[in-house]
C-alpha cells in the first residue's frame, strides 16, 4: 500500500501543478486585475476625470529632428496615450508605427517656391527625394538654427491645428505641444475634466524666451475655427509673415476671430523641469501638468516615478513637492564647483534676495536683506545661511547681473531652491577685459527641508 501511494503522490502532485499553472494562467488574463492595481489610465473612471482618448496631443517637431526627438518620446508616452497621440513635422516620416504628418503639404506649390521663409521646407523635400541624411539641413550655429525653425514654425501653426483636428475630428481637448515637453497626464486629465470642452477655452503657459507653447484648445474653439469658418486657415496664409512667431499667428486668429485670448496656465504649466523648479513657499502644492526643456534623461525619470506611484494608488495629484522630494532630497547638496548659477538667472529675479549695503547691522528697514558675501565663496555662503529666507547661494568669479538692485554681484541669494547643472569654466570679456568665468553653488539643505517636512499638501486623510 505504502509503496503504490508513494508511486501515485508525485503523479497527484504533477495533476496538481498542471492545474495549478492553469489556473494562474487563466487568472492572469488582465480582465479580473484588482483596481488598484492598474496604471491610473485603465482604473474605472472617476467621474470628471477625462479617459485618454478624450485629449489629443499632437507634438510639433522637424524633420532634422525628428530620429533624436520622437523615439524617445514615444518610448516614455505610456502605451494607454499612444492611440491619442499625433505627430507632427514638414515632410512625411514614420517612426515604428507612428507617422509623421508633413503640416505644410497644404501651402501650394508656388507659395512654397516664391516665399524665401519656405526655404528650410524646400530643401526638407529634396533632402527627402535625394535621400541625403536630414541632419546636414540644419544650421551650424545654434543661435541660426532656431532663427530657421521660428520662422517655418509660424507657417506650421494654422496648419498643425487644422491637421491635428482633420486626423482626429470632435475630441474634447486639443493639447498642441513639443517633444520636450513631458505631461503628467493623470493631472491634465483630471484638470481638463472641469472645464465644459464645448465652450472657448484657450490655455497656455506664459511666454518664456527658448520655452515650448503647450497650448489646450477645447472642441469649442476648435469647432468654430475648422467647421463654422472652414475658409479661415487657408485665408491666412498670406498674413504670417508680419507676425513675430508661431504663438502670436495663433493668438491674432483667435482673438480677431472668436474675441478670446490664452489664459495663463502657471505653474502648473511651465518651462519648468524638475532640474530648473525654483521649489518652495510660491511653489510646492501645484499639480504638476507640463513641464518643458526636459532632458531625455529627466524624461526618463519621470516616467519611472510615474510607474512607482501607481503602485500607490492612493497618492494624490503630483505636485512639485513630490518633485522635491524625488529629484533633490536624494541628492548630495554640498557645495559644488562648477554648478549653473540658477540663483541668478534671468526668470527667477522674483526669488533673489537683496543685499543690505547700507548698514552693516540689520534694522528694520532691512528686514529679510543679507550681508554682502561678496568677498570669497565663503563669506556668500555664510551671507546665505545667516539669511533666515535664504536656501541657496551662488558664487560667480566675475561679478555677474542679479537683474533686479543688487546689479552686478559675485555672490547670488535666493529664496527658491533649484537644481541646476554642471556648467564648464567659460572665457567672458568684461569691459575689454578678458576673464575666466566660474560658479561655485550651494543649498541650505536642512533648512529647507525642516520646511518641507511642515508642508502639508495632501488631503488631511492622508
Ligand atoms: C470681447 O470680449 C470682451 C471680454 O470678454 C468683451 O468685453 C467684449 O465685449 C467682446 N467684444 C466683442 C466684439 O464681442
Ligand atoms: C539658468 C541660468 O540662469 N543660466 C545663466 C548662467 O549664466 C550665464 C552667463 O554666464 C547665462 O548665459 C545663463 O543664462
Amino acid at each position: 500500500m505504502l509503496s503504490n501511494r508513494r508511486v501515485i503522490r508525485p503523479l497527484r502532485f504533477l495533476v496538481l501543478l498542471v492545474s495549478l499553472c492553469f489556473f494562474y494562467w487563466v487568472s492572469g488574463f488582465p480582465r479580473t486585475y484588482d483596481d488598484d492595481e492598474l496604471p491610473t489610465s485603465l482604473r474605472i473612471p472617476t467621474p470628471g476625470v477625462l479617459e485618454p482618448e478624450q485629449i489629443i496631443v499632437s507634438v510639433k517637431t522637424t524633420t532634422s529632428d525628428s530620429w533624436s526627438e520622437l523615439p524617445p518620446l514615444v518610448v516614455l508616452t505610456d502605451s494607454a496615450y499612444h492611440d491619442s497621440l499625433l505627430l507632427m513635422g514638414d515632410s512625411r516620416l514614420t517612426v515604428g508605427p507612428f507617422t509623421v504628418e508633413d503640416v505644410l503639404d497644404r501651402y501650394t506649390d508656388s507659395f512654397v517656391e516664391d516665399n524665401p521663409d519656405m526655404e528650410r521646407y524646400r530643401r526638407t523635400l529634396e533632402f527627402a527625394h535625394s535621400s541625403v541624411d536630414f541632419a546636414e539641413l540644419k544650421e551650424k550655429d545654434r543661435r541660426k538654427e532656431k532663427g530657421v525653425l521660428a520662422t517655418l514654425d509660424k507657417y506650421k501653426m494654422l496648419r498643425w491645428v487644422e491637421r491635428t483636428w482633420l486626423l482626429r475630428p470632435e475630441r474634447p481637448w486639443y493639447v498642441l505641444t513639443e517633444p520636450n515637453v513631458h505631461l503628467v497626464r493623470p493631472n491634465l486629465l483630471s484638470w481638463l475634466g472641469t472645464f465644459d470642452p464645448d465652450g472657448y477655452h484657450f490655455f497656455a503657459n506664459p511666454p518664456a524666451p527658448d520655452a515650448a507653447h503647450t497650448i489646450v484648445l477645447s472642441r469649442g474653439v476648435m469647432k468654430a475655427i475648422m467647421v463654422d469658418r472652414p475658409d479661415l486657415i487657408p485665408y491666412y496664409d498670406n498674413n504670417i509673415r508680419g507676425h513675430k512667431n508661431a504663438f502670436e499667428v495663433l493668438t491674432t486668429v483667435l482673438f480677431s476671430t472668436l474675441n478670446i485670448t490664452a489664459t495663463m496656465v502657471w505653474p502648473e504649466i511651465s518651462d519648468y523641469s524638475p532640474a530648473t523648479a525654483p521649489y518652495g513657499p510660491g511653489l510646492w502644492c501645484d499639480h504638476v501638468i507640463a513641464m518643458s526643456n526636459m532632458p531625455t534623461d529627466l524624461m526618463n525619470e519621470m516616467w519611472h516615478f510615474e510607474r512607482e506611484r501607481w503602485n500607490r494608488p492612493n497618492d494624490d495629484a503630483l505636485c512639485f513637492a513630490d518633485l522635491w522630494f524625488r529629484f533633490m532630497q536624494p541628492e548630495n547638496l554640498d557645495p559644488r564647483d562648477n554648478w549653473d548659477n540658477l540663483s541668478s538667472g534671468t526668470g527667477y529675479e522674483q526669488w533673489n534676495i537683496l543685499f543690505d549695503r547700507k548698514r552693516q547691522h540689520h534694522s528694520d528697514e532691512s528686514a529679510g536683506r543679507a550681508k554682502p558675501g561678496e568677498g570669497s565663496w565663503e563669506a556668500c555662503r555664510d551671507s546665505c545661511s545667516e539669511n533666515e529666507f535664504c536656501v541657496q547661494w551662488s558664487y560667480s568669479s566675475v561679478p555677474m547681473p542679479n537683474d533686479n538692485e543688487n546689479g552686478e554681484t559675485r555672490c547670488h541669494l535666493s529664496r527658491s531652491m533649484k537644481f541646476g547643472q554642471h556648467v564648464a569654466p567659460q572665457q567672458v570679456d568684461r569691459s575689454g577685459e578678458k576673464a575666466t568665468l566660474t560658479w561655485k553653488s550651494g543649498w541650505e539643505k536642512e533648512r529647507f527641508q525642516s520646511w518641507a517636512r511642515q508642508q502639508r499638501c495632501k488631503s488631511p486623510q492622508n
